[in-house]
């Protein structure tokens, strides 16, 4: 996500493909292409939806939103060829649907840790949800620090030709674990890091990611205290 902050990357990707190969691409599947982020931005438009849903539903029985925000993209170009690239694929748009699940990222930003699991949840359970894959790097963080749930959804989008299911990636995490993967990720962009410094500087981001996390149960546990409490 967060595509706009990484157009010199993406320039330097596609100053690297032959340009006969991406515009023969373009004009021969280009209208297949369009109709296809079409589908995916249906049903990430229809994940959305639900988790609004479920949202307002919280806050009218418990009086508290377990949503903090909701961000959604469909995947750049140029991040859709880099990954073909770096999968081995041509980036046709049958190879395009097949192989990538991200095309349409649902992020959830959550208060609070359980929040998370109990809002997968509750997804998982509608009829017309289809969990395909489930990578839980709040239990098994990366070696970065990153941490978020992330799901992969197959959900049916309702076309005027029938019913089509599109798979949506769905990252849900809290505001702690956004603010550290955001930073990060501005971080780990910035070329101009001496090659020195890198180690250090993912120790000391992984370090944050151990910190930030224990706050995230500080809250949880607070919040829980609170609720606990005789009126
Ligand atoms: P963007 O721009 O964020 O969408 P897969 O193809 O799903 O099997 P992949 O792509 O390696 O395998 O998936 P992974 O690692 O499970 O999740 C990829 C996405 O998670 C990334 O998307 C990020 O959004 C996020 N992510 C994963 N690791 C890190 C990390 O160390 N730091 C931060 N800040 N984010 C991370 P993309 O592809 O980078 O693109």
């Amino acid at each position: 996500m967060a595509e706009n902050k990484e157009i010199p990357r993406q320039i330097a990707i596609l100053s690297s493909v032959s340009p006969s190969t991406l515009v023969s691409e373009i004009i021969d599947h280009g209208k297949d292409y369009v109709a296809l982020m079409s589908y995916y931005a249906g049903a990430m438009m229809e994940v959305e939806t639900k988790f609004r849903v479920l949202n307002m539903e919280f806050n009218a029985q418990f009086a508290r939103n377990p949503i903090e925000s909701i961000k959604t993209r469909i995947k750049s170009p140029a991040s859709i060829y880099e990954k073909m690239q770096r999968l081995g694929k041509r980036p046709t748009v049958a190879n395009i649907e097949s192989e990538l699940n991200d095309v349409a990222g649902v992020r959830v930003i959550c208060s609070f840790l359980d929040d998370i699991y109990r809002l997968a949840d509750m997804l998982a359970q509608q009829d017309d949800v289809k969990v395909l894959r489930v990578k839980d790097y709040i239990k098994n963080p990366k070696p970065s620090g990153y941490r978020s749930l992330h799901l992969i959804v197959e959900i049916p989008i309702f076309l005027s030709s029938g019913k089509r299911p599109m798979r949506v990636e769905v990252q849900l995490r809290t505001i702690v674990m956004d603010f550290w993967a955001s930073l990060e990720h501005k971080l780990r962009y910035k070329k101009n890091i001496p090659e020195g410094q890198l180690m250090e500087i993912a120790r000391e981001l992984s370090l944050c990611a151990d910190i930030v996390s224990r706050t995230d149960e500080q809250m949880l546990s607070i919040r829980q205290r609170i609720e606990n409490a005789p009126d």
